[in-house]
């Protein structure tokens, strides 16, 4: 067995048993603490929790026992000290921008980025006097030209949403810390998850997940997370989630979450492994123009996705010959695929990023950011990838060119 495999044995060990919390009737399965208030013994007591000079829970939007349990789950697999859940994953990434930016200050952000992320930083943030840079992360010196005494965040996802460019986190990391060690770099883990993909561990200070995708895994919830050192999680806890979005989880999606964690393991090496049949099928289709998926030996980031992923992933883009107009003849063809927006579901999702996800985007940042017209993406899912492969090739025969 190869070392990385041997690692990802123990990762779902690690995922079961790590955090189980132990209630006083010996649970097996932590319970769903549905209670918004948790009652003291004392003022005294209430006073104390409420300096942190004491631990006990207070009220569910700062903490509640079914969340915790979650929470330390996903601090452990991804490698950080803490973590906090969010009521969605736009939710998490707000919290943690809103707590580390004030006026004035500058962010430094890739130009592809899951739709209303980029929406956020594009025409929302702006409004409080924070200037964003769209670069493209890759380009170590457009990275380097934007850093400034200003700058307080740099932002990426890696696999991006929806070109699956790969980023080098360890190179960003260090080329924005050596500048300026209190700059946080955030990276959206979503399309990795922590079994293929550990930024904490490369360099990022702060890890953000919608984890309505692959970390649920069932496409029946919306939830986020965040994960860092303790510190950070408590600045977020306190500023980002309880304060300025009261973005928070409640104890049933928590419970919900947590039962679909348990599996993420063995479902990620189905996705992955599915993924990759897919791939090849649709890199050697005559209809297809290009393939994105980082698994493939001629994508631009496979090289730092071998050193940084212990897989690929399983979303995978592709463009399809005679542009916007063909692209729906195929994503209005398949029958097995679900012609849906979100990832990391057990069924195949099929979109059209320019129209869907990224109709956030005008046309001229479509250009810029890779996402033209004939751009298809593709969620793999858990099926039979025979099934998902001929439902393919039944809608490319669809096309005319
Ligand atoms: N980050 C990434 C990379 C995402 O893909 C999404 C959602 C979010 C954050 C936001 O998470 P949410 O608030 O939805 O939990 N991505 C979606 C997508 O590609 N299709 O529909 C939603």
């Amino acid at each position: 067995m190869s070392d990385n495999a041997k690692k990802m044995d123990r990762f779902t060990t690690e995922l079961l048993h790590g955090s189980r919390l132990k209630d006083q009737y010996g649970a097996h399965v932590t319970p769903i603490y549905n209670t918004s208030t948790f009652v003291f013994d004392s003022t005294e007591q209430g006073a104390a929790r409420f300096a942190l000079e004491e631990p006990g829970y207070i009220y569910t939007r700062v903490g509640n026992p079914t969340t915790n349990e979650l929470e330390q789950t996903l601090a452990k697999l991804e490698g950080g000290e803490a973590a906090i859940v969010a009521s969605s994953g736009m939710g998490a990434i707000t919290a943690t921008i809103w707590t580390y930016i004030s006026a004035g200050e500058e962010i430094i952000a890739d130009k592809t980025l899951y739709g209303c992320t980029f929406e956020f930083l594009t025409h929302h943030i702006s409004r409080f006097g924070v200037k964003v840079h769209f670069i493209d992360m890759t380009d170590e010196e457009a990275l380097r030209n934007a850093l400034n005494e200003k700058t307080r965040i740099v932002y990426l996802e890696t696999p991006a949403n929806p070109t699956l460019k790969i980023t080098d986190i360890a190179k960003t990391a260090e080329i924005a810390h050596s500048f300026n060690p209190e700059i946080k770099v955030i990276c959206d883990n979503t399309f990795c998850t922590p079994y293929i993909q550990r930024p904490l561990e490369l360099g990022a200070d702060i890890v953000v997940h919608s984890a309505t995708k692959y970390l649920n895994g069932h496409g029946d919830l919306l939830a986020g997370a965040i994960i860092s050192d303790a510190e950070t999680i408590g600045n977020i806890l306190l500023v980002g989630i309880k304060v300025m979005t009261g973005a928070v989880l409640a104890p049933n999606e928590s419970y919900l979450l947590m039962r679909g964690l348990k599996t993420l393991a063995v479902r990620m090496d189905r996705h992955c492994s599915n993924a990759m049949k897919v791939a090849e099928f649709l890199n050697s289709h005559e209809k297809i123009e290009t393939v994105y998926f980082p698994g493939l030996a001629d994508h631009p980031g496979h090289d730092i996705a071998e050193k940084q992923m212990s897989s690929f992933g399983a979303m995978i883009s592709f463009i399809v010959k005679g542009g916007r107009k063909n692209a729906a003849v195929v994503a209005d063809s398949v029958k097995i695929a679900a012609l849906a927006v979100s990832l990391g579901s057990p069924e195949t999702l099929i979109e059209h990023p320019a129209s869907m996800t990224h109709s956030t985007y005008n046309d001229e940042e479509l250009l810029e950011a890779g996402i033209p017209g004939g751009l298809v993406r593709l969620s793999v899912g858990l099926e039979d990838p025979e099934d998902i492969i001929s439902d393919l090739a039944q809608a490319l025969d669809k096309v005319e060119l």
